[in-house]
This record gives structure tokens, sequence and C-alpha cells, in this order.
């Protein structure tokens, strides 16, 4: 029998890519995915096969970050050797308007697995989405060392569950481990994150389809990766020998504005003349300053990344410019 895995968040972006690397290595993958009145599958539906044809490997199960009972039912039933628990209400802004529910999902659903998994007595290898944010103001460039100073009710969620992931590990002795992710980028980014809402409208305007792009904070400083390099090394984590947390991360920083530039640099336009401040898109806080030390990951992950800020900017403005309709399959 090969490895099995469960992947919550698969239909996200880090979720697809690491359903094609896990099945590019003979896992048999299961992902939760939650109920929505319409498809929310079109990052995996390429993975997605014909249930009744016997070979698949990947397998889709419904389910709820705040349904405890549900989430421990499935770790009986499927007895995954690695869960990467990717799931999470993942946007900064949104849980300034919803503070309650990004607590109950980003923060206690990690706390739903932990508990199912200590209670089960399941010995599968753990592996918490945590994320740069949770360092907020602290200054960079930040690395497993820096405390955190959470800046906004998703980073303080975020905090919550990489402490429970700890106290998990420490205190009943789960192969629990945290990936301190740095922002991480794609074709597959959601629509209202900076760096695709950029590219997309630049590719738009350039094709005649929009006039103006509104943003908030030009001025925010950013460490942007490529996501299918940054699952590569949540795998790596869950296969050391010892449980341990990392931060990954390219070590370099952009602003906003220049993410701008870039896309629209690769358009042939002068966003000056594209780009219009609107205050809607500013946070009540917001973190200045991310630049990712992953020297650890480096050392015992053998893990580096390879595409930075600029490159990114043109994979992301070309893939909206080759097939817009069809971007976040690729
Ligand atoms: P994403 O694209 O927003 O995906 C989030 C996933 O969580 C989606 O599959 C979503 O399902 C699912 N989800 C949300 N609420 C849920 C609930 N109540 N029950 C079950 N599933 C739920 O996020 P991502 O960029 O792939 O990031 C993956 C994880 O890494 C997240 O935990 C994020 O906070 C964290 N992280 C991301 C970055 C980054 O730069 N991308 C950096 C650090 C940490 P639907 O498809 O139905 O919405
Ligand atoms: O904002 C500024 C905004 O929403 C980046 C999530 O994956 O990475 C992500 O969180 C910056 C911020 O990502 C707009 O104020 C300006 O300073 O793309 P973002 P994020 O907040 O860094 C971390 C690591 C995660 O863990 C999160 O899950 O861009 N900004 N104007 C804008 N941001 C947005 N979204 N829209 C604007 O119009």
């Amino acid at each position: 029998m090969g490895t099995t895995a469960l992947i919550t968040g698969i239909t996200g972006q880090d979720g697809s890519y690491l359903a094609e690397l896990l099945l590019s290595k003979g896992y048999t993958v299961h992902g939760l995915v939650r109920r929505s009145s319409s498809q929310s599958t079109p990052r995996i539906d390429h993975l997605v096969q014909d249930p009744h044809v016997e070979d698949g490997r990947l397998f889709l199960h419904s389910g709820d970050l705040n349904d405890g009972s549900r989430l421990a039912m499935l770790l009986e039933r499927l007895q995954p050797d690695e869960i990467y628990h990717l799931a999470a209400q993942s946007d900064v802004r949104v849980s300034f308007d919803e503070p309650e529910y990004t607590g109950a999902v980003t923060g206690l659903g990690t706390t739903r697995i932990l508990e199912a998994m200590r209670i089960s007595g399941l010995p599968a290898r753990f592996y918490q989405a945590s994320s740069s944010e949770m360092f907020g103001a602290a200054p960079p460039p930040q690395s497993e060392e820096t405390p955190f100073r959470p800046s906004s009710p998703y980073a303080a969620a975020k905090v919550y569950s990489y402490w429970m992931t700890r106290n998990y590990r420490e205190a009943y002795g789960l192969y629990a481990v945290n990936g301190i992710m740095f922002n991480h980028e794609s074709p597959r980014r959601g629509e209202a994150f900076v760096t695709r809402k950029i590219a997309r409208a630049a590719s738009r305007i350039a094709r005649g389809e929009q006039a103006i792009l509104r943003l908030g904070n030009l001025e925010a400083r950013r460490d942007w990766g490529y996501a299918p390099e940054y699952v590569e090394a949540m795998w790596r984590m869950l296969q050391r020998a010892k449980p341990d947390d990392y931060v990954v991360a390219t070590g370099t920083s952009y602003s906003v504005r220049d993410f701008v530039s870039f896309c629209f640099e690769r358009v042939g336009l002068d966003w000056e003349r594209h780009v219009r401040f609107d205050e809607q898109y500013m946070r009540p806080s917001d973190v200045p300053d991310l630049v990712g030390d992953a020297s650890k990951a480096k050392l015992e992950l053998a893990w580096e990344p390879t595409v930075f800020a600029p490159e990114l900017a043109q994979i992301m403005t070309d893939a909206e410019l080759e097939d817009p309709a069809a971007v976040t399959v690729r």
C-alpha cells in the first residue's frame, strides 16, 4: 500500500498544487470539500476522475472545518498517513469584517483536527499552514525566532493555530509541524489577492476590457514566491525524522507598487495612467514589510526558491493574457 494523504483546502490555490505533487509521487489523496451551491472545484477538476474508474487515487469528501464530528469520522475512516491542513478563511481584509467567523474556522478548525487525532490515536503526520502574517509589525527579516506581533484577526487566529500545533506536539507527542509560509502566488491565486488582481487588470486593460485598476496601500512590501515551489516545502517538512517548524520565503521584498509596474511593463503600458487609489481597499491595520529568512529550510529541507517577484509577475500576467477564462486551472 502506498502513502495516503488528507488535504483540507484541496480546492484552494495550494491544495490544488499539493494534490498534483502528491499524486505524482504515487500517493492516494483524499480532499475535504465544503458544500457550496455552485462548483468549487475548478482548480482540481483536471485531477478528478470518474468515481467508477477503479484505479483513481483522488477522492473528495464533503466536510467543513466547523463540523468537528465529521472531521473525526473522516480521520477514523480514511486513516491518512499525512494530513495537510490548508483550509482556512484566508483573506486578511475579510477577517476584519468577520473576526468571529475567522476565529472559528482559521483558529478552532485546527484544534478540531488535532483533537480528533489525539482522541483516535491516529499516528498521522500533521502539517499546519502557518503564515508570515503572524509576524505582523515585527521588523524584517523574520525567521523562526522572530516573536509574533499579529495585526489582524486572521493573523491572531493563525497564531492560535500555530501554538495549538506546537502544544499537541509537545504535550501529546504528535508529529505536528508549522510551515510559516510567506506570500506565495500563481495563476491559481484567488482573484481578490493583490497579485492576481493586478495581473488580471493589466491584461484586461491591455485588451481594452477595463480602464482603471483601483488599489489600496501601494507601499506595503511582501516577500512573494511561487506557489508550486512552496507545496514542495510542505511535503519535505513531513518527510523529516523529527517534527519541527520552518519559515519558507524567498528572502526578497517588493512593494505593491513594484508588482504593479512589473505587470504593466509586461503588457507595455504605463501603470500610472491606469491605477487609482481607493480607500475601500485599505485595512484598519496593515503589515508594512515582510522578508523571510528561510536559512533553516535551506539547510534542513534542502529547499530553495527559484522564482522571484519580477518573474512571478510575468508568469501571472502571461497566464491572464493567454486564456483568461481558463486561468484558475493552470
Ligand atoms: P485559498 O486559496 O484561500 O484556499 C482556502 C481553502 O480553504 C479553500 O479550499 C476553501 O474552500 C477552504 N475552506 C475555507 N473555509 C473552509 C471551511 N469552513 N471548511 C472547509 N474548507 C474551507 O488559500 P491558499 O492560498 O491556498 O492557502 C492555503 C493555506 O495556507 C491557508 O490556510 C492560508 O491561510 C495559508 N497561507 C497562505 C499563504 C499564501 O500566500 N497563499 C501564505 C501563508 C499561509 P472553498 O474553495 O470552498 O473556498
Ligand atoms: O495583500 C495590499 C494589502 O491580500 C497584500 C494571504 O494569502 O498572504 C496573503 O495575505 C498587500 C497588503 O495578501 C490592495 O493592503 C493594496 O498590504 O494580496 P493580499 P496578504 O494580506 O499579504 C499571507 C501570507 C496569508 O497568509 C494570507 O492568507 O497588498 N493591497 N491594494 C491590496 N490587497 C488586496 N487584496 N487588494 C487591493 O486592492
